[in-house]
């Protein structure tokens, strides 16, 4: 079985529970996206509003102005599509100076209570292959993955085509 990283083949979390979801999650690994923002010390916390909609928190460690180093506070909110774990992210920041977007955001794995890996590929190639794209891996517990979700996680990073890619996102108390 030959991989043909096309992003239009990857598959998503299937009945995504944005209940579920709602809480906190530390980043405890990253694959960079170019210009990449968020550096370290990244948490978030999601919600689900009295509506449905989904929205989150963010902090992480950026470098603003190539040398000026802060944790920057950001929000986003969810859109829902047809397909429950793909979502398109509007996000902003506390402060002007700060990153917006709007990225797809797919929830490729979770089981809720420990693990989830993220993906958004922000421009496809001509080939349907991820030109320029970042994903998270997030779990419940600051210290890291539970030893037993690791070689899920590797074999996700490998199905998004990232793997190699990552690198590890510490937690030391900056933020
Ligand atoms: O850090 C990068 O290089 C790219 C990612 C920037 C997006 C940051 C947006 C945060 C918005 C609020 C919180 C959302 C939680 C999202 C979880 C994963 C994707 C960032």
């Amino acid at each position: 079985w030959a991989q043909d990283c096309l992003v239009s083949n990857i598959t998503v979390q299937q009945d995504f529970d944005k209940m579920r979801y709602q809480g906190t999650w530390y980043a405890v690994a990253k694959k960079d996206p170019v210009g990449l923002f968020l550096l370290d010390n990244i948490v978030t916390n999601f919600k689900v509003e009295e509506d449905g909609t989904m929205t989150a928190t963010a902090i992480g460690r950026v470098i603003i102005l190539n040398n000026w180093e802060m944790c920057a506070n950001m929000f986003g909110t969810f859109e829902d599509t047809e397909d429950p774990a793909k979502f398109k992210m509007k996000y902003w920041g506390a402060a002007a100076y700060l990153q917006t977007g709007y990225d797809d955001h797919w929830i490729i794995d979770t089981d809720y209570d420990n693990y989830a890996i993220h993906y958004s590929c922000r421009e496809l190639d001509v080939d349907g292959t991820c030109l320029d794209g970042y994903s998270f891996i997030f779990s419940r517990y600051p210290d890291g993955l539970r030893p037993e979700d690791q070689k899920n996680v590797t074999e996700k990073k490998q199905d998004v085509c990232f793997l190699g890619k990552y690198r590890r996102v510490a937690h030391t108390g900056f933020c």
